[in-house]
């Protein structure tokens, strides 16, 4: 018997039905098992609560919390979206350190935790998401919280040396050690994870491939995130995508889907889509670029110069080849309803994803899901995006390399139907078996035999290796 389901993350899902895949794979967990979601409420207040507001979820309890003016730019704009997540994608250079927000995102931890600690029970399994919440094991034990506690990071695990140029790195054993269970998306996020307790710390690894740390035992392991595959594919198919965007007989798309984040290599893309058309030649298919990039996180200052130089970008390549009945790089600046992207996806000949560093991205699995399997497209894919462990059949490219990428573009556009057909099979595989509902149930079942207490089965041998215990 195992108790209740507890999520949090950072926003509860409040306005109505949720949409969008992660979302909907914890309210369907929650609402099959029961229990609780914890996170804010998007409202901001003058002075901060002790308590949480409740609301009635779908057969679950979502208790909400808000944040002071001061808790939103110090937690949540601040420590959290200028300094964890740059560091996070190797952009340490962008870590906007500013004196106070620290104290402000550990004090938000710490406010949650003291919440919490008021109705969680011992055999109550938490489920925790994301950066925002580093801390919070540590605070929720500090407030005697027995409860078992897992955490999913959606973002990559920094490289040592990177962490180093967080002023409160070595804090980040002891955080990540509260927890019993320390999810990543990949297994170069689980070595650099074990990599950074082996070099700045004495954690020990036991035989189970559990590592123990301060008298705390607890697991990190890969759990690679996937999307709700079949019910993607079959909104794909429901509309032909190609009509909504009046595409000439025989022009050809490619398609790039990403919030507007630095981390998604978006320049470095128009430019490969630029350097692909400077290089075509007579007998090259025409393509037009639909790049649709809504966007995020408008108020931190690492944000605000990313659209113009993009709108600079597409308006260079578009003077450049533009003709009087083709536009080459088509770019939406918004969000796009979930049953048109996938039709969008299946419509385009490639998939362009390129980011130059990324947890897992979706983008990737969703443009398999949407395709024809008789007539696929082709996924150009970044070799720094998590998805590539389960994606070899890509065409894998470094998104550094801008004429890699450009001569990526004509190998995909040239593709036999014979090699499209053979990659996209075992693409979609995957896609199909690794999917959400595969990675909830698999993160839940390792939380329950956490819970009870007994230990690993399957010691980890890259764990093993990396602590040089092999
Ligand atoms: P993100 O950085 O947001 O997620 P990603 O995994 O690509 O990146 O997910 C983006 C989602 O937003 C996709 O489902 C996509 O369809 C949707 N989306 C993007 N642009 C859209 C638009 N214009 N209109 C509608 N929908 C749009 C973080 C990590 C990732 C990790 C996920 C999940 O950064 O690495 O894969 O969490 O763990």
């Amino acid at each position: 018997m195992t108790g209740r389901n507890i999520i949090v993350s950072n926003r509860v899902p409040s306005d109505g039905p949720p949409s969008g895949g992660l979302v909907v794979a914890l309210h369907d967990c929650l609402t099959e098992r029961g229990g609780i979601w914890y996170g804010t409420s998007g409202d901001i207040v003058d002075t901060a609560g002790t308590s949480f507001r409740p609301i009635a979820g779908d057969g679950y309890e979502i208790r909400m919390f808000d944040l002071t003016q001061t808790e939103y730019e110090g937690y949540y704009l601040g420590y959290a979206n200028s300094v964890l997540w740059p560091l996070c994608h190797r952009r340490a250079d962008l870590m906007a350190l500013q004196a106070g927000d620290f104290e402000t995102y550990l004090g938000l931890n710490q406010r949650l935790a003291r919440m919490m600690a008021a109705e969680l029970r011992p055999d109550d399994q938490v489920w925790i998401h994301d950066y925002h919440f580093l801390p919070l094991a540590a605070c929720l034990r500090a407030e005697g919280v027995t409860a078992t506690l897992g955490y999913f990071h959606h973002i990559p695990f920094p490289a040592v040396h990177d962490l180093l140029a967080l002023p409160e790195h070595d804090l980040f054993p002891d955080w990540i050690s509260s927890f019993d269970l320390f999810g990543l998306q990949t297994q170069r996020d689980v070595a650099a994870a074990l990599e950074m307790f082996r070099s700045t710390t004495g954690a020990e690894q036991l035989r189970d491939g559990s590592l123990q740390y301060h008298g705390r035992q607890f697991e990190v392991r890969s759990f690679p995130i996937g999307i709700d595959a079949a019910s993607f594919a079959a909104e794909a198919a429901l509309r032909d995508g190609r009509s909504l965007l009046n595409l000439a007989p025989d022009e050809r798309l490619v398609i790039g889907v990403d919030r507007l984040d630095y981390s998604k290599g978006l320049d470095n893309r128009m430019r490969a889509f630029g350097g692909y058309l400077a290089a075509r030649s007579e007998g090259d298919p025409r393509a037009s670029l639909l790049q649709i990039a809504p966007p995020t996180r408008e108020e931190v200052t690492a944000y605000q110069n990313i659209r113009n130089d993009l709108e600079r970008i597409s308006g260079e390549v578009n003077g450049l080849y533009s003709d009087l009945d083709w536009t080459p790089i088509r770019y939406i600046h918004r969000g796009i309803p979930r049953d048109t992207l996938a039709s969008l996806y299946r419509a385009a000949d490639v998939g362009l994803v390129t980011p130059f560093c990324d947890g897992m991205n979706l983008v990737a699995k969703e443009f398999v899901a949407a395709q024809d399997p008789h007539d696929p497209g082709v996924l150009i894919l970044s070799q720094f995006a998590g998805a590539v462990e389960q994606m070899e059949a890509a065409l894998i490219v470094n998104p550094y390399d801008i004429g890699e990428m450009a001569a990526a573009l004509k190998t995909a556009l040239a593709m036999s139907l014979e090699e499209r057909r053979a990659r996209h099979a075992k693409l979609i595989k995957g896609v199909m078996h690794d999917d959400i509902a595969h990675w909830t149930a698999t993160y839940l079942d390792t939380m329950t035999r956490l819970a009870a207490g007994t230990q690993s089965k399957t010691a980890d041998h890259l764990a093993d290796k990396l602590l040089g215990q092999d």
